[in-house]
């Protein structure tokens, strides 16, 4: 009896182990959706009224949305650093906004979510906007632009070099400008402009857009930029078509590496200035460019999400979606965004933006989605783009480098409901840390206002402590009449800034 007892243990035992297995697979591809300025509120699934996502919302209602879900930093460079390397941007003092000249921030020495992956056998690939250096500081635009995705973990990269208001404005495919005539070179400069080239500043007269502030430099289809440019004419990009452009050439990379596992980091860059619709696109939200790219990024989107379909990977795939930092609406452009509005709330409940230590600065839309494994929810668990290096490395098995990453998988997939203990979040190289419901802000020297972009920094002379569960819109400062909360916050803090 006792052996027939024991067999039939050890027979359950060994059938629960292997349906665990069959239930649990190791190499999902992970595709990393990144959106370029994109706001907690700018989404249906998210609250908004004004405006329909439903490519995107397809995701957040067949997948796990995050209440709670962050971007390390509220501008674009800095939350990109913390992404791929899982390092808290502010350790590094070159993550801050970067011109497109810029070298390479990531260290090729260094851990990065690419390299991990490759680790565990994937295929890595990043298209879309890069923005974090390239070159070692005496870059080759007309050579072989290293270092730079390749060099830190992606076998493949086809980029844009920072933002779409910057110069260059041509695609980087491994390297390589794509389509550059060898007989018409190109040059950049962020510090003087090439002789006879046209300004948006000198040459109002050339523009299609009308710069608001900062983009007054070479102007490219119509539109001024930062930075300045000549040559590379052949290599220059369509604006109206970056969409469309990174569209196929992630739905190619789908048909083309299905058959092991990938990891592709799908960098919209969409909704950052100068916002561009494809033409199919103009007036489709009744709030200008900027409610019209929106759509644009949606359907992208959707159409991706209908390869992976087609593609038969859709069940052997986590998508995770996001956004690089919170919403500006005048960016530097004259585009109705600010005028066109209407009721829409890009901030969603919260008070910030682009450029905030408040809330609507760092808190994204976040949205895990893998069919058949994750079951569709809502999650309030605070969790952060940082965590993903630890997370997928839990996921693919592997051993990583892990700094200030946190292993979140468990909530990642659903299974967990409590998520970071804390964060800090970083604007414009500034820090504020988040707690539970806790949000406090040391004192600072600096301006209230992002002036040209209206938009409130949270900078301070006085410390401001805000409880979110009964303050979403951080309006009741708490510093004062809860100065032991305010004191053990500040602590932990510091403790984590090592200061
Ligand atoms: C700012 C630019 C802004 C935008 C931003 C980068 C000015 C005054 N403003 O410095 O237009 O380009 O940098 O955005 O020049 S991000 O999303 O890539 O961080
Ligand atoms: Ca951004």
């Amino acid at each position: 009896m006792k052996n027939i007892l024991t067999t039939l243990f050890i027979a359950v035992m060994i059938m629960v182990g292997t349906s665990v297995k069959a239930a649990d697979p190791t190499k999902p591809n992970v595709i990393v959706i990144y959106l370029d300025d994109l706001g907690y509120g700018d989404l249906s699934a998210y609250g908004a009224t004004e405006i329909e996502t439903p490519n995107i919302d397809a995701l957040a209602n067949g997948g796990l949305k995050f209440t709670q879900g962050y971007a390390t930093s509220s501008t674009c460079t800095p939350s990109r650093y913390g992404l791929l390397t899982g390092i808290y941007p502010w350790r590094n003092a070159k993550a801050k906004i970067l011109p497109g000249s810029a070298p390479l921030i990531i260290s090729t020495q260094q851990e990065t979510l690419p390299k991990m992956l490759k680790r565990a056998g994937y295929q890595t690939a990043v298209i879309g906007k890069w923005h974090l250096g390239l070159g070692d500081g005496n870059v080759d635009w007309n050579g072989h632009i290293t270092p730079g995705p390749n060099e830190v973990g992606f076998d493949e990269a086809y980029i844009l070099a920072a933002t779409q208001d910057r110069t260059p404005t041509v695609y980087i495919d491994n390297g390589y400008i794509d389509g550059l005539d060898p007989n018409d070179p190109i040059y950049v400069s962020y510090e003087k402009n090439f002789e006879g080239e046209p300004t948006g500043k000198d040459n109002p007269e050339l523009t299609t857009m009308k710069w608001h502030h900062g983009h007054n430099n070479s102007i490219v289809n119509g539109i001024p930029r930062m930075g300045f440019m000549k040559g590379g004419e052949a290599a220059r990009w369509s604006d109206v078509d970056i969409a469309d452009h990174f569209l196929s050439k992630v739905k190619s990379y789908v048909k083309s590496h299905k058959d092991s596992p990938f990891f592709l980091y799908y960098a919209l860059q969409q909704p950052h200035v100068p916002r561009t619709p494809h033409p199919r696109f103009v007036g489709k939200s009744g709030m200008g460019p900027r409610g019209d790219v929106i759509i644009e990024a949606d359907w992208c989107i959707g159409e991706f999400m209908k390869t992976l379909e087609e593609e038969g990977v859709l069940e052997n795939t986590l998508v995770v979606f996001s956004s690089d930092n919170g919403p500006v609406l005048n960016d530097g452009y004259y585009d109705d965004a600010v005028e066109k509005l209407g009721k829409h709330r890009p901030t969603g409940p919260f008070r910030g933006g682009k450029y905030s230590m408040f809330e609507a600065g760092t808190r994204v839309p976040f949205i895990t989605y893998w069919k058949g494994r994750i079951k569709p929810g809502v999650s309030d668990a605070m969790v952060c783009q940082i965590d993903l290096l630890a997370s997928l490395a839990k996921l693919v098995g592997v051993q990583a480098e892990v700094n200030d990453s946190k292993d979140m998988l468990a909530v990642l997939m659903g299974k967990r409901k409590k998520g970071r203990k804390n964060l800090v979040v970083e604007a414009n190289g500034k820090t504020a840390y988040r707690k539970g419901n806790w949000a406090m802000i040391p004192a600072y020297k600096g301006s209230p206002m992002s002036w040209h972009s209206g938009v409130e920094t949270a900078i301070a002379p006085e410390f401001q402590l805000y409880n979110l569960k009964e303050d979403v819109m951080q309006k009741n400062n708490l510093a004062e009449s809860n100065p032991k909360m305010l004191n053990k916050l500040m602590a932990e803090f510091e403790a984590i800034r090592g200061t």
